[in-house]
């Protein structure tokens, strides 16, 4: 009985991802299939919600969202077609060459850590590239930096415990 209780107690304490969140490891997800947009109408669209767009901080992050675009994107027996490019909440629109993570609150930490570029990226490509993106398909989920009005699909984050705004739901 007292195990009974104590798990009970256990079960209401842990933290559970807002409702339309995908939680993997420490942090919750929402991919947005249905919308494309630029950069900062992508990281607009996820603050509005209370939310941020994806920062990848570790290894273990990427392979988390690599298995939710796997999840969301893959057809069984289709090998060719799978291509999405997702918003990644980093870019080097402020000093060229110095890309950084920018948060929901306004600030920005300038990237240290983990990062998983293609051979050759970023490459500020033709000048104008100055916001990052994943490009998956079923080989791979590296990134690029490219054009930061192009439209794409995006990725909403929060953690776990958190509201969100129901513009996201
Ligand atoms: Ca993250
Ligand atoms: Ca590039």
């Amino acid at each position: 009985m007292d195990k009974f209780i104590i798990l009970l107690f256990l079960t209401g304490v842990h933290a559970q991802c807002p409702d339309g969140f995908t939680t993997t490891g420490g942090s919750c997800y929402k991919l947005m299939t249905h919308i494309k947009q630029s950069w900062i109408d992508s990281r607009d669209y996820c603050i509005l919600g209370g939310t941020q767009l994806l920062q990848i901080d570790s290894a273990d992050e990427q392979l988390a969202i690599e298995g939710l675009l796997n999840t969301t994107f893959y057809v069984p027996g289709d090998n060719s077609t799978v291509r999405v490019e997702i918003w990644l909440a980093a870019g080097d629109f402020l000093a060229e060459n110095e890309f950084r993570w920018f948060n929901a609150d306004g600030s920005s930490d300038l990237i240290t850590g983990y990062t998983n570029y293609a051979p050759g990226e970023p490459n500020n490509r033709g000048y104008i590239e100055h916001c990052v993106e994943i490009q998956f398909d079923i080989h791979s989920a590296m990134w690029y930096d490219n054009r930061c009005d192009d439209r794409r699909n995006f990725i909403c984050e929060t953690s776990l415990g958190s509201n969100v705004n129901n513009i996201i739901g």
